[in-house]
Parts: structure tokens; C-alpha cells; sequence
């Protein structure tokens, strides 16, 4: 990894800034992505990074105009992207479909299907005609169960699934590898956003049981994007021990 470009979105947090610590030791430069500057900074700090080795993009992964002219207009030194993770996500709610709020659906949506394909759509391009790239997406094991009040946000990781299926298949016959990497359970601030800032709720996700952990994923991708070139892990499913489906957990208590 040592030089490789390494664009991380959602990097301000959770999965996103745990990913940013495992490249970043294993001498990778890299480009971190999202809507709150200021935690983008203060991730550069903690992981004293020099400026030589560090892009932060204020971006919302949603917005495609600014996507394409973030991308575009990159310093020569930092355009050749090597490793894209799309990691930028969330989730709004666990409400009854029928009930659901038009503006949480419209998030989830917008950031997590149709922001991973901008992004996706604007690099991939430049992977291809340099002959080498690879995109991660974080997918879920939503993507693959569907639990109740799930409905929208299962839909759109089962979106990630059937995307990275098809830029694999639409890359056959390139160099450039496609990976999906799908976690359970994990403590971020993923619940806190669900359940809008409610953090009694959020805490309850994981209470009487082990989560994974940030760190956790970020292995399996490092893990994933280290392979020889000649291997592309398609999908990998991780979750913690306690976990043995979307919606079976074993709790202590
Ligand atoms: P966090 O809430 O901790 O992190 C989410 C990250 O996504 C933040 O950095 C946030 O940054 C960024 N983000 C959200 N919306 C946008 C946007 N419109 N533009 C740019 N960045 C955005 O959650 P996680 O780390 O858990 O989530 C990361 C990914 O992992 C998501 O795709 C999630 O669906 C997936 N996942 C999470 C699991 C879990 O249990 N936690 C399990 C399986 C998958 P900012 O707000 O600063 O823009
Ligand atoms: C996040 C995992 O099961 O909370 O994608 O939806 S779950």
C-alpha cells in the first residue's frame, strides 16, 4: 500500500475513520471524504498525518455536480486513485414502510445507492484506462436479510449488492477488482443517525452483546484490497460472534 491512492468516504467517522488508520499505517496516501470537515481534520491530527500525505474533501457524496467537479478537479498528484471505498452511509428509522418518513427514505436513497454510484461512476473511468484499481463497497447483511423496519435501508444495501455483482461483471476482461465487504452489527454512530441523535435507543442495538468494532471491518478491507492481483475477494460477510443472522442475536442479561 505504500504511495497507493486511497479514496475513503464517510471518513469522519465509524467504519470510514478506522479505515483511514489502517491505510494510513500501511504507508497509503489518502483522499477522506465527507460533510463534516471539521472531524476530517481532527482524524488528520490523530493519526498525525503530514500534509504530504493527506486530501480532505468537504463532500457530500449526494450531491452529483459537486462529486464530479471534487473529483475533477483533484491535484495531478492525488487523481490517480487506487483504492476507492465507498463507504459513506446511513440509515433513517425502522418504521413500517407504510408509515415511513419521505425524507428518511430519501436519504438513504440518495446517499447510499445513488452517492456510491456517482462516486463510483466518476472513478472508475481513470482506473481503467491506467489498468489498475479497486472498489470496496461497504454493503451490510442487510443487503442479504431483510429484517422488520428494515425495508428501505435492507433495500438499498441490497442495491450495493446487485451494483458491485454488475461493475464486477461490467470490468471483466480489465484489471480492475470489484469487492463488497458486509458487516453485522457494529458500534459507530450508526444507530445515533437512525434513530436521529437518539442515544438511549442507539445504545440499546448493541446492549448484552460483543459488536464488531470499526477496526474489525477495516481489517477485511485491508485485508481484501491486499490480495495478490490476480484475486478479487467479490463479497465477504462478517459479524460478531454473537450474531448468527440480521435478526438473531444472543444477548447476556
Ligand atoms: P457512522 O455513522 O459512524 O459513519 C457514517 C459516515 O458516512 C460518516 O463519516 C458520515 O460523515 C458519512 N456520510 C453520511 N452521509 C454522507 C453524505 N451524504 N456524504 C458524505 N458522507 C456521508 O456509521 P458507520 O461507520 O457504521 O457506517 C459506514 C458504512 O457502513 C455505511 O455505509 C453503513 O451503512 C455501513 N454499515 C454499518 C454497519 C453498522 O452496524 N454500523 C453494518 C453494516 C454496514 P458526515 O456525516 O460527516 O458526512
Ligand atoms: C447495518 C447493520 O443490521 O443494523 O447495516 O442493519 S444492521
Amino acid at each position: 500500500m505504500n504511495n497507493k491512492i486511497v479514496f475513503i468516504t464517510g471518513a469522519s467517522s465509524g467504519i470510514g475513520a478506522a479505515c483511514a488508520k489502517v491505510f494510513a499505517d500501511a504507508g497509503a496516501k489518502l483522499i477522506l471524504a465527507a460533510r463534516r470537515n471539521e472531524r476530517l481534520q481532527e482524524l488528520v491530527e490523530k493519526l498525525n498525518l503530514k500534509p504530504s500525505e493527506f486530501y480532505l474533501l468537504e463532500l457530500d457524496v449526494r450531491d452529483r455536480k459537486t462529486v464530479e467537479s471534487a473529483i475533477s478537479s483533484l491535484p495531478s498528484e492525488w487523481s490517480a486513485i487506487d483504492v476507492l471505498i465507498n463507504n459513506a452511509g446511513l440509515s433513517r428509522g425502522l418504521d413500517k414502510l407504510y408509515q415511513a418518513d419521505f425524507q428518511d427514505w430519501e436519504e438513504m436513497i440518495d446517499t447510499n445507492i445513488k452517492g456510491l454510484l456517482y462516486m463510483t461512476r466518476y472513478i472508475v473511468p481513470g482506473m481503467v484506462s491506467r489498468g489498475t484499481g479497486h472498489v470496496i463497497n461497504i454493503g451490510s447483511i442487510a443487503g442479504h436479510q431483510t429484517y422488520p423496519g428494515g425495508n428501505v435501508y435492507c433495500g438499498t444495501k441490497a442495491a450495493v449488492k446487485s451494483i458491485s455483482e454488475g461493475l464486477k461483471q461490467d470490468l471483466l476482461g480489465s484489471p480492475v477488482r470489484v469487492t463488497s465487504v458486509d458487516p453485522g452489527l457494529v458500534e459507530t454512530e450508526f444507530s445515533e443517525v437512525r434513530f436521529h441523535g437518539d442515544r438511549d435507543r442507539a445504545k440499546k442495538v448493541y446492549q448484552g452483546m460483543t459488536p464488531l468494532t470499526p477496526d474489525d471491518v477495516a481489517d477485511v478491507v485491508f485485508f481484501c484490497a491486499t490480495r495478490p492481483i490476480h484475486v478479487n475477494i467479490n463479497d465477504v460477510i462478517l459479524m460478531p460472534t454473537e450474531q448468527a443472522s440480521a435478526t438473531l442475536v444472543h444477548r447476556q442479561g
